[in-house]
């Protein structure tokens, strides 16, 4: 099993500022942890972090018969990208949406997620340990991911 894990915009400055929102935990850090996790599991995995829309969508069109799995936090892309969630389309590659902090109980436009329409699942508001229930989530064997 190989798992991409992509960042979305202003997620390589986690810990520096909102701790209240994002927690403590550096991006660095963060990396470390899935890695560990990964290793655990016999999972391989690899990282891309873009603060740019264009490059997203090239690393999800590059993970093309090249993934197994895709966990995405798309940060502020998650509330305006179609051309992530067409990218997430198009490679057919199972994924699993995750943010940090509870959108839904967030401001208004935070509530709306494009990405959320190919997600297999989302997962808000558990902190880092999110995207380890990701991982978990992507090891379950699945049901084919429904188009919505
Ligand atoms: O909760 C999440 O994981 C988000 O995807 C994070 C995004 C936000 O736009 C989404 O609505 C929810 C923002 C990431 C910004 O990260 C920061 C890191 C350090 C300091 C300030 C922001």
């Amino acid at each position: 099993m190989k798992i991409l894990v992509i960042n979305g915009p202003n997620l390589n400055m986690l810990g520096i500022r909102e701790p209240d929102i994002y927690g403590k935990g550096t991006y660095p850090a963060l990396i470390e942890m899935i890695e560990d996790y990964c290793d655990k599991k016999g999972v391989e995995v690899d990282f891309f972090q873009s603060n740019h829309e264009g490059d997203i969508v090239d690393e999800i069109q590059d993970a093309y018969n090249e993934f197994d799995g895709i966990v995405i936090n798309p940060a502020a892309y998650t509330h305006t990208s179609v051309a992530i969630l067409d990218a997430l389309k198009a490679v057919g590659i199972p994924t699993v949406e995750v943010h940090i902090s509870d959108i839904n109980s967030r401001e208004e436009f935070r509530k709306h997620s494009y990405v959320s329409l190919v997600a297999k699942k989302t997962i808000a508001g558990h902190g880092f340990d999110g995207y380890l229930e990701a991982i978990d989530c992507l090891l379950e064997k699945d049901e084919p991911t429904e188009e919505k």
